[in-house]
């Protein structure tokens, strides 16, 4: 398997043990899936930082938020109406909840490597009854003078995506929920197309369809319609189980370059890319046959969830692409790829 990336020797550049979490109580158990940016001339990730309480022998505890605050539910490990197998989400008595509670955090650097929390910046965290179990994978798209976050809010009522947008970080406005459930993965493009906003999306079609990525259009960056579905799971292949969308596509002479994550069935994910038209991003002109970058180092294997690279934040300097990457759902990872040999490792249509 061909893997491009040039890891960052540094990696992981960030664990869970290199910040503190958010209040008492809690311990951060994963850093990862930065959405990145720059600002006031320093490099910036907007890190999900995923909370539980300290958990004790015998039980599993896990924090929802609730008008009043944090709440922390407790069962004991060998009820039998708890169904604990996937580390990430649990079932009690026929409910969904999350093991861990979300939210983002802000993280700068000179250097791109060494990250400190800068002071007077807000913690963003799940707000309202869509986001009660947190939010989650953030990216970051400037347009015009404004960021806009699309992430993943998630609650019992399921997984949409949510959009807030700012100019300074400290004030922000809220926007609601722009995609219903079941969808996540939202990446806006960074400029208009013919004077309309685009964005990639991923619902999860249950019964017909799939785990595939949708391009929309809006008028306004808020209001989405004329959904097409643009790339889907291969079977067989690395990313037979599920795709999503990376952050912003990267305009080159070729044409839209996205980088994405596809899943198999034993949920390894790897990165690959493909190619949209300048003129018309709903047509696909390329896609890369096999991933450019799969789990296998140390940190990317054994984590909170092994066996997973996953981003949604990049910066890019030319031909240099600097991928910032959650690996095993544990850590914050970068790496370099260069555009030129990602764009040589596609297989046109
Ligand atoms: C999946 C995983 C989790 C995430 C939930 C909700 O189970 O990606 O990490 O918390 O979906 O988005």
């Amino acid at each position: 398997m061909d893997d491009i990336a040039r890891r960052f020797p540094q990696n992981p550049i960030l664990a869970p043990l290199h910040l503190p979490p958010s209040r008492v109580g809690l311990e951060i158990a994963c850093l990862l899936n930065p959405g990145v940016f720059t600002f006031k001339g320093k490099i910036w990730l907007l890190i999900r930082v995923a909370e539980r309480p300290k958990q004790s022998p015998g039980i599993i505890s896990f924090p929802i938020l609730t008008q009043a605050g944090i709440e922390i539910l407790a069962v004991a490990e060998n009820d039998p109406q708890l169904n604990a197998t996937d580390p990430r989400v649990i079932n009690y008595k026929g409910a969904d909840y999350l093991t861990t509670l979300s939210h983002l955090r802000l993280v700068c650097s000179d250097d791109g490597i060494h990250f400190y929390e800068p002071e007077g910046y807000p913690f963003l965290q799940g707000e309202g009854k869509d986001e009660t179990f947190g939010i989650e994978d953030c990216r970051v798209t400037f347009i015009g003078n404004t960021y806009y976050l699309t992430y993943t809010s998630v609650s019992a009522h399921g997984v949409g995506v949510g959009l807030r947008t700012t100019t300074d970080w400290k004030n922000f406005q809220h926007h609601g929920m722009i995609i219903p459930p079941h969808n996540k993965d939202c990446a806006l493009f960074e400029e208009r197309i013919n004077g309309k906003f685009y964005a990639l999306h991923r619902p999860s079609s249950v019964a017909l369809g799939g785990n595939y990525i949708w391009l929309a259009e809006s008028p306004d960056g808020i209001h989405w319609g004329k959904h097409q579905c643009i790339i889907k799971t291969r079977a067989n292949l690395w990313d037979s189980a599920r795709v999503g969308a990376g952050a912003a596509p990267i305009k080159t002479a070729a044409g839209w370059l996205e980088i994405y994550h596809g899943a198999n069935e034993k949920h390894q994910y790897a990165l690959g890319a493909f190619l949209m038209d300048l003129q018309d991003p709903s047509t696909v002109l390329a896609r890369t046959e096999a991933p450019i970058m799969v789990p296998r180092e140390d940190y990317e294997l054994h984590g909170f969830f092994g066996e997973v690279v996953f981003t949604n934040g990049h910066l890019i300097n030319g031909d240099e692409l600097t991928v910032y990457y959650g690996a095993a759902d544990e850590f914050v990872c970068g790496a370099k790829f260069s555009v030129e040999e990602i764009l040589s490792k596609l297989t046109y249509f």
